[in-house]
């Protein structure tokens, strides 16, 4: 089991605020990775946000298998929710949401106001400088970045509040704790990476063996241990005695794979798991 202590002190104010804010806005934008749409979706932000308007943005999406992430955008729809893929490093995707969020504003006679949640590192940062057009919220490739809020103008028809991450407290699916750990939403300290590490390899043996072989120059049919021992060799990371580095190894190999250096690849199709809590 992935062993997470969260800060329930920071998530419960998170919260707080998401609470007290919600009666200043007239929709919720949750940033999830395209990459695992329902491990990185907030479990009952349904009991968060109420009846509010919910956009789900399907963020990363350069990085995710595009087939996939239409079966996702499919699975969304039949249970009644807008969703859209984008990727905040380009704007890609942002029309689409543009278009939902105009027909919606018909109902408002003045600018909509929005809220951005999210677990950490997802990109809502990223997004919302994209959305507001200029470098307005801090980001970063480490969760837990931003700390206070603020309200940000994306156009004259827009406003946003950007918020910290929401961590939510109890990961009941020891497979959406790896997804997460994979995807660099969870602290790294929190995460004993080598453990990780061999985890993300069984998967990426199991479906995509020739990316790994490919990209470490390794071969594929041995155990993770010691596909791991082969990653820090053919990267040179030793230490004494000649050893290989396998925490180095671990580390690389999550960073790579969280950078799309593995190429483009989904954690979870809609048809594997219909355990989603969507309702
Ligand atoms: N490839 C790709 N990378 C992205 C995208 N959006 C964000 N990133 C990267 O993901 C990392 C995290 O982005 P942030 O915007 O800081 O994420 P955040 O959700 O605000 O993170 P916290 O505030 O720490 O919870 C950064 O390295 C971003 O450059 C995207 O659409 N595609
Ligand atoms: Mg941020």
């Amino acid at each position: 089991m992935v062993h997470i202590h969260w800060y329930p002190g920071h998530m419960a104010k998170t919260r707080r605020i998401i609470k007290e804010n919600l009666k200043l806005v007239d929709l919720v934008l949750e940033i999830i990775d395209a990459r695992a749409p329902k491990s990185t979706h907030i479990p009952d932000i349904f009991e968060l946000i109420g009846s509010k308007k919910l956009i789900l943005i399907m963020n990363k999406a350069d990085l995710a298998d595009e087939k996939t992430t239409k079966l996702w955008k499919n699975y969304f729809a039949e249970k009644g929710l807008d969703s859209v893929s984008v990727n905040s490093r380009n704007k890609a995707g942002f029309k689409e949401l543009d278009e939902i969020m105009q027909d919606f504003s018909k109902q408002t006679k003045r600018p909509l106001r929005g809220i951005v949640v999210g677990v950490p590192n997802v990109g809502k940062s990223s997004f919302i400088n994209q959305i507001v057009g200029k470098k307005a919220a801090k980001t970063g490739n480490k969760p837990g970045i931003t700390r206070g809020k603020m309200w940000l103008k994306a156009g004259d028809k827009l406003e946003l509040l950007d918020t910290p991450g929401i961590l939510w407290p109890k990961i009941e699916q020891e497979s959406i704790g790896l997804k997460l750990a994979f995807l660099g939403c969870i602290k790294e300290e929190l995460l004993d990476a080598e453990r990780i590490s061999l985890k993300l390899i069984e998967f990426l043996v199991k479906k995509h063996p020739e990316r790994l072989a490919a990209r470490y120059k390794i071969e594929t049919p041995q155990s993770p241990v010691a596909i791991l021992e082969q990653i820090a060799k053919s990267r040179g990371f030793i230490i004494s005695g000649g050893r290989p580095d396998t925490l180095r190894a671990a580390k690389t190999l999550l960073k790579e794979f969280q950078d799309g250096k593995l190429g483009r690849i989904s954690l979870e199709e809609p048809a594997e798991d219909d355990e989603l809590i969507l309702e």
